[in-house]
């Protein structure tokens, strides 16, 4: 950490990175970091791959950019990123950049920079900046404090997910106490859904069966173009499934193209679906899995994951 303070200490213009399809722990991130460096008088620049959602949008910052000039910064700090490729197309010019820093909680991560500052026990990367502007001795204001506070919100699931410890909360009372509009990030973050995700969703409980404690919804082409919603819109709404008691899993399944299948699959505590995705060329975490483009229909790859869940009984349920 004294090394990674020195660097932004030292520094007098910084560029700041994120990886590709930020969230709201690595937006959060950025932006509180952003006014942290500008009150100490710093140029800063956050320099992102695309234009943010609106629901990203906390606050307006002037110095958000789309390109990256090498020789305007002294240093380059990537958040939240555990790896390389996640800077998209930054990833050559930022690896070869000499004066580099990452700072991130990822428990499964790559080296991203020269100098690096993980914490994987921290629950979000807004948890160990609210620890590193400490020590910067930053005046952790409103706008500072409502970002810091969207990271935490973000990456916890509203403190549902189990990183949410005793010091998330901690953390997150200090926030208040700093003035974080916390009306804002809920709104922002939990009440801003689009119609059209909301029409999909309506067709996803449409196409609902629930058998054998597997709750699974298949989405046509069709149902895709009447929400007016892509599958990137419409996948978290498969959130919504496992809430029901009787459910361990989820899965929903999106037709793409005709005979091309994109999967989901979620999962209560104690199940694991990054087996089932797996098996279809997929990955992703212990409940929260899926897969990309498989050739077959919804029909035939329900009745194959179907079928593979019923032979894999024992590995997908843990303990
Ligand atoms: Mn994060």
């Amino acid at each position: 950490m004294k090394k990674i303070i020195q660097k932004i200490k030292t520094a007098k213009s910084i560029g700041l990175f994120v990886h590709t399809k930020p969230d709201p722990d690595a937006i959060g991130s950025v932006f509180a970091l952003y006014f942290a460096l500008k009150q100490k008088n710093k140029k800063v620049d956050i320099i992102l791959e695309e234009k943010l959602p609106s629901n990203l949008q906390f606050f307006e910052i002037e110095n958000i950019i789309y390109k990256l000039e090498k020789t305007k910064y002294d240093l380059l700090v990537a958040l939240d990123c555990g790896s390389k490729k996640l800077l998209s197309k930054y990833t050559n010019a930022f690896s070869s950049f000499e004066n580099t820093v990452a700072i991130d909680h990822h428990r499964t991560r790559e080296a991203v920079a020269k100098l690096e500052f993980v914490n994987a026990e921290a629950s979000s990367t807004a948890e160990i900046l609210f620890c590193l502007l400490k020590v910067l001795k930053t005046k952790i204001d409103k706008q500072i404090a409502t970002c810091l506070y969207a990271g935490l919100v973000g990456d916890t699931g509203r403190f549902l997910h189990d990183n949410t410890t005793a010091k998330v909360f901690d953390i997150a009372s200090n926030l208040l106490k700093f003035g974080s509009d916390i009306n804002l990030v809920n709104t922002k973050l939990f009440r801003s859904d689009s119609t059209q995700k909301v029409k999909l969703l309506k067709a996803m409980l449409n196409n609902l069966e629930i058998k054998n404690r597997i709750a699974i919804s298949c989405l046509s082409l069709e149902d895709y173009k009447k929400a007016d919603c892509s599958v990137s819109q419409g996948y978290e709404s498969i959130n919504t499934l496992q809430t029901m008691e009787e459910v361990d899993i989820a899965i929903v399944l999106s037709e793409i193209k005709p005979n091309i299948t994109n999967a989901s699959f979620r999962s209560k505590q104690g199940f694991n679906v990054s087996v089932i995705a797996q098996n279809f060329g997929g990955g992703g975490h212990t409940q929260a899995s899926g897969f990309k483009e498989v050739a077959g229909n919804l029909k035939d790859i329900k009745t194959q994951i179907l079928d593979f869940i019923k032979k894999h009984k024992k590995e997908i349920k843990i303990g």
